[in-house]
């Protein structure tokens, strides 16, 4: 049998890295499924070394975000890192859980590309599991180190908190606006001030660029100090102008990042904080199992009898999952014999 048949991923991970070209879209929905599927492939992919590259695109819809990806394409495979020309592209998303395929306009506009042996490009949505893409995305960009691919650039819309911190998820984050009144400060509403580590005034060739660039230099110099601080670039997306440059900042940024050792701080953070996302998601699958099994029941009948109160009723719970000591136990608060 074809090794790209079945969805074993241990026969998937050597497929991909064979350049199979089936093989990898196969090992992405399988992180997208969640559950037991994904489990089997993270099991892979977080024991291969983290040594590829990811960049984040986020920004308001309509921005010029897939314009743009499009355009760092051309400079990836031209001018990649360390004469790397090969790069992923996950467009996320989230809004259409169900879409599960391409969206039609990001795949028009990276078309040209889309025949290149070079470039991967795959839409990604998650089908509504727990925890979604907080824990889909970074899973992906494993997958696609495991495999061997040099430079990964995930594009996402960010609107709501769980993009932005999506769009946090990647070494290098960039942030796309347009000329115009506000949008500086729209962005700094939506938590994306935090997140960039680049700024793109796209549309450059609109009224207002640079209105837009001093809105934004005003809210730097009004953040803390830092050791990086943000590079505004002005591009055309749609004309290519400026693109060199911004794909020069992304590379100045990165080699910020491994010259100072913060590249190696920044992913032991977000490991830690996907780690702990992971923990939040099997606890609450956990609670949910035992809800589904009605063991719950007891305890809601005695808070509506008025019999117990929500905090006893949930340490309960906790001691009879053994993450807790019984109060006058050991380690309780009452002296035990
Ligand atoms: N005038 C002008 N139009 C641009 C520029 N860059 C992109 N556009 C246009 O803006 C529109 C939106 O571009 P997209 O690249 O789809 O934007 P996006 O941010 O990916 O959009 P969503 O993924 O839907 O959020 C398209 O019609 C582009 O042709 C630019 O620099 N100047
Ligand atoms: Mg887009």
């Amino acid at each position: 049998m074809p090794v790209t048949r079945n969805s074993d991923p241990e026969a998937l991970f050597r497929a991909a890295k064979a350049g199979e070209r089936v093989a990898l879209p196969r090992l992405l929905s399988l992180v997208e499924q969640g559950g037991p599927a994904s489990r089997a492939v993270a099991e892979i992919a977080y024991r291969a070394p983290d040594e590829s590259y990811s960049v984040g695109i986020t920004g308001a819809p309509g921005a010029g975000k897939s314009t743009l990806t499009n355009q760092i394409i051309t400079q990836a495979i031209e001018r990649g890192f360390d004469g790397a020309d090969r790069v992923a592209v996950l467009a996320i998303d989230p809004s259409s859980p169900f879409s599960g395929g391409a969206i039609l306009g990001d795949r028009v506009r990276m078309q040209n590309h889309s025949l290149d042996d070079r470039v991967f490009i795959r839409s990604m949505a998650t089908r509504g599991h727990l925890g979604g893409l907080a824990v889909a995305v970074p899973d992906a960009l494993r997958v696609l180190s495991a495999v061997g691919l040099p430079l990964a650039i995930v594009e996402t819309v960010g609107v709501g908190q769980q993009e932005v911190a999506v769009a946090a998820a990647t070494d290098t984050t960039v942030v796309v606006m347009n000329p115009g009144w506000g949008d500086a400060i729209q962005a700094n509403k939506a938590g994306l001030m935090e997140i960039a580590d680049l700024f793109v005034i796209n549309k450059a060739d609109r009224a207002g660029t640079r209105e837009t660039r001093r809105d934004l230099e005003l809210m730097l110099d009004l953040s803390a100090p830092e050791a990086w601080r943000p590079t505004i670039v002005e591009t055309v997306a749609s004309e290519g102008k400026g693109v060199a440059e911004l794909w020069d900042a992304i590379g100045e940024h990165r080699n910020h990042l491994v010259t100072s050792g913060r590249l190696e701080v920044a992913r032991r953070t977000r490991m830690e904080r996907e780690f702990h996302q992971v923990l939040l998601i099997r606890l609450q699958e956990v609670i949910n199992e035992m809800e589904d099994q009605g063991s719950f029941v007891g305890a809601l009948e005695e808070l509506a009898a008025g019999a117990s109160d929500p905090y006893r009723a949930a340490d309960e719970v906790l001691v009879r999952l053994g993450v807790m000591a019984a109060p006058g136990g050991p380690g309780g608060s009452t002296a035990g014999g």
